[in-house]
Parts: structure tokens; sequence; C-alpha cells
């Protein structure tokens, strides 16, 4: 074992600079990082860093990157005692939930983090966000593929980015966080995946066949344009749609388009699947009248599913070669603490 963690970085502003346009994802961030930590880089766990290509702002990821990382992983699993993967912030939630489902149970440390402000510029964020990664990372097991960001250690399958500006950019707003890392660091292991929990080796998910354009996110809003429904229901690559509803999951009843839209999304071989657009608490089948044609539709319940935990499962569901009916049958376990039980 050459070093104990391997660093994946993939882009995001921990490693940017600035340009004339604007800060952008830049290579040379293993000598940025021996500079910023100097004589300190001693303290912490020997590491490997590997820069992807190209490298990205976040706002470019696509499932191709999931199967990237899921295929480095794979390659380097032995070597490691665990990874550190260096993301955006902006879709963070996306690729921290794909790796969530994608990995299950992890026989090794496998954890995101990111920064507000590059590293090495005056305030930022990103050395303590590295230094804390990489400590966990070598440190005794962590279950979850999970997010390191403001001195908390938060389950990949639950975060949201709850402000552009704040370091405390992230939140798993139905659960309380796996680990505290400020002054005496608490990690719950008791929170974390259980060895019950099916574990999903890294070669296997680098296998998975995603396909673009298989689900999509639509948030409702009053006077909803009726073009979406016709568009999502033509799309013969749209085979879900994650329903960000109002409240406890009510939807606007007396819209004819909306009602005609569910109606004929299950003819058309489309999932529906159900969330709330409020940051917690979820969907509550059955409270409101308003939502009652959703159940007599057939639309799932996404409990209190973010919608990138939401939208990374319907994904990995599919990508994993399950027709509809699969697809739904399947919706109703629970792969990686994705949603809260009952
Ligand atoms: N635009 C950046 C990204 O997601 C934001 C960040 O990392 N803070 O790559």
């Amino acid at each position: 074992m050459s070093a104990a963690v391997l660093i994946l970085y993939t882009g995001g502003t921990i490693g940017m600079t600035a340009t004339e346009q604007g800060l952008t994802p830049t290579p040379g961030l293993r000598a940025r990082i021996e500079q910023q930590f100097g004589a300190g880089l001693a303290q912490l766990p020997s590491f490997d860093l590997l820069e992807l290509e190209p490298l990205i702002d976040s706002a470019n990821i696509t499932p191709a990157h999931w199967q990237r990382l899921a295929a480095l992983l794979a390659e380097h699993w032995e070597h490691y005692q665990g990874f550190v993967i260096l993301h955006g912030t902006d879709t963070m939630a996306y690729s921290a939930g794909a790796l969530a489902f994608m990995l299950g149970a992890c026989a090794k440390n496998v954890l995101f983090t990111g920064a507000q402000v590059p590293l090495g510029l005056p305030g930022s964020d990103a050395a303590d966000n590295l230094r804390n990664a990489l400590l966990l990372a070598a440190g005794p097991r962590i279950t979850d593929v999970s997010l390191v960001f403001n001195e908390r250690l938060l389950r990949g399958s639950r975060i949201r980015k709850v402000s552009s500006k704040r370091f405390a950019a992230f939140d798993s707003p139905n659960e309380a966080p796996l680990g505290t890392l400020s002054k005496t660091p608490t990690l719950h292991h008791q929170r974390m995946l259980s060895a019950q929990t099916a574990s999903r080796p890294p070669h296997l998910a680098a296998q998975l066949n995603f396909q673009p354009g298989a689900v999509a996110l639509l948030t409702l809003h009053p006077c909803m344009p009726s073009a979406l429904y016709d568009a999502l229901l033509a799309d013969p690559q749209c085979r879900a749609v994650v329903l960000q509803s109002y409240g406890a999951g009510n939807i606007p009843s007396r819209d004819q388009a909306f009602n005609a839209f569910l109606c004929r999304a299950r003819p058309r071989n489309k999932i529906v699947v159900n969330i709330s657009q409020c940051l917690d608490g979820g969907v509550s089948p059955g409270t409101y009248a308003a939502s009652a044609a959703l159940q007599e539709q057939g639309v799932l319940n996404g409990g209190d599913m973010t919608p990138e935990a939401a939208f990374c499962k319907l994904h990995w569901l599919i990508a994993g070669g399950r027709d509809q009916r699969a697809v739904r049958d399947d919706w109703e376990q629970i792969y990686c603490a994705e949603r809260s039980a009952g």
C-alpha cells in the first residue's frame, strides 16, 4: 500500500483558480495542497491524488461521471484504506446519492467533500474540509457513502445543498448527522448502515447501464404549462418522473391537464414518484382529498426523500436493467437509508 487514502479530484470550487471568465477547476492540486498544509501535512494520513480528465464545474455532472468514479474505486479498491472524492458543491447531492445507491454498505470509507471558497484563498473552508475528510477516510469504518462538510458527516443519500454562500452549505433535513467533527469529534456508528445492509462492490457498480434522460424532475407551480406534460409523455427516453408536489404531497386536482397527465403516464410506461417541495417532512399520502388522484393512478410514494435521492434511486434502478414493473416493485425497498421507514 503506497498511501492510506486515494483522493479523486473531479473539479469543483475546492480546486478552482480565477480566470477572466470566473472560477474554473485547475490541475496541479497536489502542489497547492502541499503548499497550503506545509509541515502540517505530516499530521495527515498519506494520500495519492488522481485528477480526473477533464476537471469540471459540477454543474456539468452526468451519470457517466458516476460510473467513472465507480470504475476508479474498483481499480484502486484493494490498495487504499479509504477514498476522498473532491467534488463541486452544486451537484454533490446527486453524485453522493448516486454512489450511495451504487455501493450500498461500503467495506471502505468513501467520503465526498468540496468547498465554497477555493483552497489557498483567504478565509477558505477548503483546508478544513479536506483535513477532516482525509482523517475520516483513514479512520474507523463508515459504512455510508457520506459527505464531510463544515465539521459534519452527513449521509450521502440524504443531503441537500442549502446555501450557495455559507460554509454550512449542506444539510440532511430529515435526518440527524452521522457525525460532528468540531473540538471532540463524535461519530454516530449506530446511525450508519448496518452489517445487514447489502454491499455492492464498485466493479459491479461500474458496469451499470445508466441511461441519460431516463428520469425527469417536475416541480409543481400554479398554472403549469401543459406542454411540459406532453413533452414528458412523448419522450421515449423518459421512463420516470419525480413529481415535486406541494406540502404533504398535494397536487392541483382541479387542473384538467394535470389530471390527464397522471392518467396517461402509466399506460405510456412512465413511473411517477411523489415527493414534497418542502425541505423537510416529506409527503403523507391520503392526508388531503386534493391528492387522492395520486394513489388512484398508482403514483409511488417518495416519503421524505430528497429530490436528488429520488432522482438517483430511479436512475440506479433503471441502470440495473429493470423493466417498469421491477422498478415499481423495487422502489419500495430501502437501499441506503435514503428515506425514513413508515
Ligand atoms: N460551481 C461549483 C461546483 O459545483 C460550486 C462549488 O463547488 N462550490 O463545481
